[in-house]
């Protein structure tokens, strides 16, 4: 049987470059090319150049084995990199990430995958109506973008169609970031309104945007990117659902600076990969206020059981809060006794 190569023969044999020895080395590829994956489609995947921006068409080279490839995985590529029609490019290397986003299909299946990589902002899109908003869905985003490190961005959508000053009161004493945007229409014409506050967001880093389908994620994408041209759907008038009109995730440049990653909607966003403590730690008024009142070991399941939680609320948004992390607590439990 042929040994593979190691470190310790680089070490015998030092600066021997151009004597390769012929075993199963892994190629350095040192003349591999960097760039950041912007779509996937099933095996291909489209990559940006970081030198100048090149689309590259790409496929995973062998030697990365089972490791996944996601939007926004900074990768090394060798081959054709030109761009042109019917090039294939090959990705030979997935640098480390600086950030996963991650969700399960529910908190009951432990199946997890990983929705991007390297972002910097979690931009949870939420209709104020047409879908209905569901501050549930909102906070189980809020505590998967602590999870992964990432900022928090709520972009209330459809403010033409109900008032944002319910959730936006809710959100605000979190230090979550709260915009809103408008549609107008005029004729065929249809314009965003409060952009400005959203593109002061999103400048110079990267942003993924979730949420249910028909919340009007890519329509947002498309107005923040002029030739973005990603289509846009109907919303059921029966469900008051969208119907997944976008279906994979793509990575966009910012003309002013930054990325923006428009993703499939969801239909919820389950947690069962996070450390419970992780979901009382993403509310920041509330994780004081154990640390203050409750006894230690508190499960903060009910006041009954010695949690102070309930004694601490005093303001409808604060109970809210309460209610949301004891049902996130509680659903995580039993995908524990899975
Ligand atoms: N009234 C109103 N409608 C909006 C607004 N923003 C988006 N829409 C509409 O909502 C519908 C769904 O928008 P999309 O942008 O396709 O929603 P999405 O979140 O990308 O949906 P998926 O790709 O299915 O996840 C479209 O008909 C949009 O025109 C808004 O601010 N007000
Ligand atoms: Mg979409
Ligand atoms: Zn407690």
């Amino acid at each position: 049987m042929r040994r593979e190569y190691d470190e310790s023969d680089a070490r015998v044999r030092p600066n021997r470059r151009g004597s390769r020895p012929r075993s199963k080395r892994r190629p350095a590829h040192e003349d591999a090319v960097p760039g950041t994956i912007v779509g996937v489609d099933r095996g291909r995947l489209t990559v940006h150049l970081e030198a100048d921006g090149t689309e590259v068409i790409a496929v995973k080279a062998r030697e990365l084995g089972r490791r996944g490839l996601v939007v926004g995985d900074r990768v090394a590529l060798v081959g054709d990199v030109t761009g042109a029609e019917g090039s294939l490019a090959r990705i030979v290397r997935r640098e480390e990430r600086a950030t996963e986003l991650r969700r399960t299909a529910d908190d009951a299946d432990p199946t997890e995958r990983v929705v991007v990589a390297n972002a910097h902002q979690l931009g949870i899109v939420t209709a104020l109506a047409d879908p209905e908003p569901n501050p549930r869905m909102i906070d189980r985003c809020l505590v998967a973008a602590f999870d992964a490190g990432m900022d928090a961005l709520l972009v209330l959508t459809k403010a033409d169609l109900a008032s944002a000053d319910a959730l936006a009161a809710a959100y605000a004493p979190l230090g979550v970031e709260v915009v809103a945007t408008t549609m107008r229409r005029e004729g065929d014409e249809r314009t965003i309104e409060g952009l400005e506050a959203v593109r002061e967001r999103l400048a110079d880093r990267t942003t993924v945007l979730v949420g249910y389908s028909g919340v009007g994620k890519s329509t947002l994408v498309n107005a923040l990117v002029p030739d973005a041209g990603r289509a846009t759907g109907v919303v059921n008038d029966v469900t008051g659902r969208g119907r997944h009109t976008s279906t994979s995730a793509v990575a966009l440049e910012l003309p002013f600076g930054g990325r923006i990653i428009d993703t499939p909607g969801v239909r919820s966003f389950g947690l069962a990969h996070v450390d419970p403590e992780h979901f009382i730690a993403a509310f920041p008024d509330v994780a004081e206020a154990a640390a203050e009142r409750c006894p230690r070991g508190c499960t903060h399941e009910s006041a009954e059981a010695g949690c102070e939680l309930d004694a601490w609320a005093s303001t409808p948004d604060q109970r809210a809060r309460v209610d949301s992390i004891r049902r996130l607590l509680a659903s995580r439990a039993q995908a524990d006794t899975y």
